[in-house]
C-alpha cells in the first residue's frame, strides 16, 4: 500500500489548529493570549518532516489492508498529530543552544519569546491530552492512548536526562563517553517516542490485542523489538548529519561538538583514535570556539568518518531488514495481526536520508 500524501494530513493539522486556539479561547483567554498561543502552535508544530505523524497514519492504513473511513482517518491523523506536537523540540534548542530548527529561529531565541518557552513547551504538551480527550473519550483504547503517551514522554525525558548530564557543559571529559553509553541516550530520547510511539498507537486504534495466543512474543513486544533498533539507527544518522549534513537541507545548524555532546561521531572517533589525534579531541572537543570545532572536524575527517558511516548503514541496513522479516505476520485486516510492512515503509523513509 502507498504511503499516505502528506497534503491531505497538513490539510488536517489546521482544523486541530482551529480547534484547540477554541479549546482555549472557550477559558475566557483574551485575544492577546489566544494570539500568542496559536502562534506558538503555529510556529512549532508544522513544517517538520512529520515521519512521525505520517507513520501513525500509514500504519492504521496497513494494519486495515483497505481504504480508511473519514472517520479513521480523521483520528489517525488526530493521533498523527499528538505525535507531532513534540513540546520537548522546544525545551531540547534550549538546552542545546540551538539556533535554528526547520529552517527558522529556534522559537525561544525570538525575542520576544525567550523564557517564555518554558511554558510554552508545557502547553504543547498539554494540548495532546487536550486532543485525546475531545477525540477519543469514549473508545475502548482511551486509557491505552493516554498511557502511551505518558510512559513514552517519561522514556523520552530519561534519555535527554542522560544525554544532558553526560554532556556538561564546561567539564568536557571523553573518558565517559562510549558507544554503549550512547546507544541508551538514544534509545531513551529518541527511540520510544519518535519510533515506538506512533506505531503503537496505530495497533491500539486497530484494537491489536496484548497477546496473540498462537504467538510467543505479543504483538506491542515484537514491535517494541524492531522499533527500538530502528530508533537508534534513525538518531545514529541526526548525529551524523550534524555533523556533515547541509544546514540549508537540515533546516537546523549543527551543535554537538560545541556543546560536548555524546554523540555517534565523537564515541566512532574515539574508539580509532591514535594519541596525537585523541590529544586533539581531549583539548578540543566541547569548547566554544569556531576553530576548536574545526580541528575536531578534522579528526574526524583523518579517522574516515564518513566511510565509516556509509559501512554503519549498509550493515544496520541489512541487519533491520533481517529482524523485520522474522516478524511473525497476521493476514491484511485480521484483527491482531502485525503487518511487516507498517516497518519496511518506515525504514524506506529513513534509509539514507540526508535531511
Ligand atoms: C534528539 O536529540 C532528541 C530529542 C528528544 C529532541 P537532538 O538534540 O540531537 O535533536 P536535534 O538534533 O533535533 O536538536
Ligand atoms: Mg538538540
Ligand atoms: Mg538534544
Ligand atoms: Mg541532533
Amino acid at each position: 500500500m502507498a504511503a499516505a500524501p502528506t497534503a491531505k494530513f497538513e490539510e488536517a493539522w489546521l482544523v486541530i489548529q482551529d480547534e484547540l486556539s477554541a479549546l482555549f479561547a472557550g477559558q475566557g483567554m483574551p485575544k492577546e493570549a489566544v494570539e500568542w498561543y496559536t502562534k506558538n502552535l503555529d510556529y512549532n508544530v508544522p513544517g517538520g518532516k512529520l515521519n512521525r505523524g505520517l507513520a501513525v497514519v500509514d500504519s492504521v492504513q496497513i494494519l486495515k489492508g483497505a481504504e480508511l473511513t473519514d472517520d479513521e482517518y480523521r483520528k489517525a491523523a488526530v493521533l498523527g498529530w499528538c505525535v507531532e506536537l513534540a513540546y520537548f523540540l522546544v525545551a531540547d534548542d534550549m538546552m542545546d543552544g540551538s539556533i535554528t530548527r526547520r529552517s527558522q529561529p529556534c522559537w525561544y531565541r525570538l525575542p520576544a519569546v525567550g523564557n517564555i518557552a518554558i511554558n510554552d513547551a508545557c502547553m504543547l504538551h498539554s494540548a495532546v491530552y487536550r486532543l485525546l480527550k475531545v477525540y477519543f473519550k469514549h473508545e475502548p483504547y482511551y486509557i491505552d492512548v493516554v498511557e502511551l503517551f505518558l510512559d513514552t514522554t517519561y522514556q523520552t525525558e530519561s534519555g535527554q536526562l542522560l544525554d544532558l548530564i553526560t554532556a556538561p557543559e564546561g567539564h568536557v571529559d571523553l573518558s565517559k563517553f562510549s558507544l554503549r553509553r550512547h546507544q541508551l541516550i538514544v534509545t531513551y530520547k529518541t527511540a520510544y517516542y519518535s519510533f515506538y510511539l506512533p506505531v503503537a498507537l496505530a495497533m491500539r486504534m486497530s484494537s491489536v490485542p496484548e497477546n496473540a495466543p498462537s504467538q510467543k512474543i505479543g504483538p506491542y513486544k515484537a514491535a517494541l523489538s524492531i522499533l527500538l533498533p530502528l530508533g537508534e539507527y534513525f538518531q545514529v544518522q541526526d548525529d551524523f548529519l550534524d555533523f556533515a549534513g547541509m544546514p540549508e537541507q537540515l533546516g537546523k545548524i549543527g551543535t554537538d561538538i560545541i556543546v560536548n555532546k555524546c554523540s555517534w561521531c565523537i564515541n566512532t572517533a574515539l574508539a580509532v583514535a591514535s594519541d596525537a589525534q585523541r590529544k586533539i579531541l581531549d583539548e578540543n572537543y566541547g569548547r566554544k570556539g569556531a576553530e576548536e570545532e574545526r580541528r575536531v572536524k578534522a579528526v574526524f575527517e583523518a579517522i574516515g568518518l564518513r566511510e565509516r558511516y556509509a559501512e554503519y548503514e549498509r550493515e544496520v541496513y541489512e541487519k533491520l531488514s533481517g529482524m523485520i522479516e522474522a516478524i511473525p505476520e497476521g493476514k491484511p485486516g485480521e484483527i491482531g495481526g502485525l503487518r511487516r510492512e507498517v516497518f519496511t515503509v518506515f525504514l524506506d523513509k529513513i534509509y539514507r536520508r540526508t535531511k
